[in-house]
């Protein structure tokens, strides 16, 4: 049996995600995962929160709240979002647990003992009011460039220039206000990913042909810059603390670096699965040595990320000397835009997690993203996109078919699957499109390739349409029942099989559709991809049995809706007013 392991970058802890973060990882990665589940392979989905850094310290600070308890608090709302839009992993893990301390630590102490760590002198702002250095971005003052006064030492929000903090005029603290800054020698680890850019390229050349050139042109640009080491540590108090037995206790009261432990989190999230399902060891069949050689891992994140997965994290295992797996697939995904502009956190610019719930089911935006997910490009959110996608493909197309086909059964053949008449050459010619179609489907499905997946399932729907509308079993029915049975037949089949293709991508909605067509035998969970030729299953249903017709199950999408929603959420027009 195949095992896939599917990983989404964690999202950071604190706040809401947007749509943007959703469909370039946890989504496309819930959708794969749900695919790989619908085909019987062995599969462990996993993501988590990302909890440690400066901006999540900084943001709890702002707040007034202990820092743990600040990431435990939004960890929870992230499950439960995560749950509202049906992302089912089997864990959804936390960089702060145990686990990842163990684990981070035992890389940590691999990669001192292997040499690949420095100790390193670096310049560093230091607030005596405070009594701790800070984080680049724990100094604020007015940026040189722009005049902005709450530039962060790292970087001006206003003018977007990248900053030091020794540039920024009055400089005090994020911490305090304190305005004593001084600029002090702190020490550092620092991991010397420049020894491993041989063996980096040649990992990456074998994957040329298996990943998206959006990954691999990033991942070459990096190595074409020259690799510089890297710094592992920082000076935070929220972090996994550097041990006392590397560099002989001179790292006291640092921690490791966020992009130093989030990765490894993967891993750890693993452990956490493991032990909340007192599954022992099984963690490590999953991602080490040989018990994991049959194991294709599947990993999903935005561009952004990018470097830190095809350089940092690789660096780190093939560092640590031993057989951890690296990654097989690797699936980048562009940005989503919003409304010609960028989604943004900090700028509350777009849409939101819990704000699209508000306005639509989940499964009207797991299709919409798919759909339009920013594979080859960046793509471009619009209402007016969204609303014609829904409308069409889900209401006109998907929609309109099983109403007619069900009501039209319920009110001709009492709600049963009718048994008359033979199958003839219009239902051979369907059978053997969808045969190719689904065959096509699957392949994309497995290469993770959802803009042509879901092409070719409209395909799909769209040649039902066609049948029906040449079946016409309505016109039929007047003057040749057989023939309009053969016709209502094939739809009530058609659309059990719908509901069988689309359960990754939507699963409330192929549960309800098919709740309806076959009420027996499926308890909930899992709804297989179609394990026969369309031969047998467009004549699987047992004739007879009865069937319902669904509630209305995709209501339109109105221009008034559109409107109020665009002004509730700005955009051009919006802001144009
Ligand atoms: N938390 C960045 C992000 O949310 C970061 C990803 C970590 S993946 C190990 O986009
Ligand atoms: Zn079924």
């Amino acid at each position: 049996m195949k095992r896939i392991l599917i990983t989404s970058a964690i999202p950071y802890v604190a706040g809401v995600k947007h749509l943007g973060n959703l469909v370039g990882s946890m989504l496309p990665a819930d959708i794969f995962a749900r695919y790989c589940r619908s085909r019987g392979y062995d599969t462990l989905a996993i993501c988590a929160t990302d909890e440690h850094g400066a901006p999540v310290e900084l943001a709890a600070l702002e707040e007034g709240t202990p820092v743990a308890e600040y990431a435990a608090k939004w960890h929870g709302v992230q499950k439960d979002l995560g749950d509202r839009f049906a992302l089912d992993w089997d864990n959804f893990g936390r960089s702060s647990s145990p686990q990842n301390h163990e684990l981070t630590l035992h890389f940590a102490r691999q990669l001192w003992k292997n040499g690949f760590l420095e100790i390193r002198v670096t310049k560093q702002a230091y607030s005596p009011t405070d009594k701790r250095f800070l984080p680049d971005r724990y100094v604020i003052g007015t940026c040189p460039h722009c005049g902005y006064d709450r530039a962060r030492g790292d970087q001006c929000e206003n003018c977007t220039r990248v900053l030091d903090p020794i540039d920024l005029i009055n400089p005090r603290s994020a911490v305090s206000g304190a305005a004593d800054i001084e600029i002090r020698d702190s020490t550092h680890l620092f991991l010397k990913q420049s020894q491993f850019s041989d063996r980096l390229r040649s990992w990456i050349d074998s994957h040329k042909n298996d990943w998206p050139s959006l990954v691999t042109s990033i991942a070459y640009k990096w190595l074409d810059e020259g690799l510089q080491d890297r710094g592992i540590t920082r000076d935070l108090e929220w972090g996994i603390p550097v041990p006392d037995d590397i560099a002989d206790g001179q790292l006291k009261g640092k921690v490791f670096y966020v992009w130093f432990d989030a990765p490894i989190e993967y891993i750890a999230a693993t452990k956490e699965w493991a032990d909340k399902n007192n599954k022992g060891d099984a963690w490590k069949d999953w991602w080490y040595g040989e018990a994991a050689n049959d194991v294709t891992y599947w990993e999903f994140m935005g561009k952004d990320n990018v470097p830190f997965h095809t350089v940092g994290f690789p660096v780190s295992i093939m560092a640590s000397g031993e057989p951890w797996k690296l990654v097989d697939r690797l699936k980048g995904f562009n940005w989503l835009n919003y409304d010609g502009g960028k989604f943004s956190s900090s700028g509350k610019r777009g849409i939101f997690m819990d704000a699209a719930l508000e306005v639509a089911p989940a499964d009207y935006w797991r299709y919409y993203l798919i759909a339009n997910a920013p594979e080859g490009s960046d793509s471009n959110f619009t209402w007016e996109q969204f609303a014609g996608i829904i409308n069409k493909d889900l209401a006109d197309v998907l929609g309109n078919f099983v109403n007619r086909v069900t009501k039209f059964c319920v009110a001709r053949f009492d709600g049963q699957v009718p048994g008359e008449g033979e199958y003839g050459d219009e239902e051979k010619a369907l059978i053997a499109e969808l045969d190719k179609r689904i065959a096509q489907y699957a392949n994309y499905m497995e290469n993770a390739e959802f803009r042509k997946a879901m092409g070719e399932m409209r395909a799909i729907w769209v040649a039902g349409n066609e049948y029906m509308t040449k079946a016409a079993p309505w016109t039929h029915i007047k003057t040749d029942r057989a023939r309009a049975a053969v016709g209502v037949r094939v739809g009530l089949n058609l659309i059990h099989q719908f509901a069988h293709l689309l359960w990754p991508i939507m699963p409330s909605f192929a549960k309800t559709i098919h709740e309806c067509i076959q009420p027996v035998g499926y308890r909930g969970g899992i709804i297989p991809f179609p394990s026969e030729g369309m031969a047998t299953l467009l004549d699987d249903l047992t004739h007879g049995q009865p069937i319902k017709a669904p509630e209305i199950l995709i209501a339109k999408i109105t221009d008034e809706q559109i409107a109020e929603w665009k002004s509730r959420f700005g955009g051009s027009d919006a802001a144009a007013q």
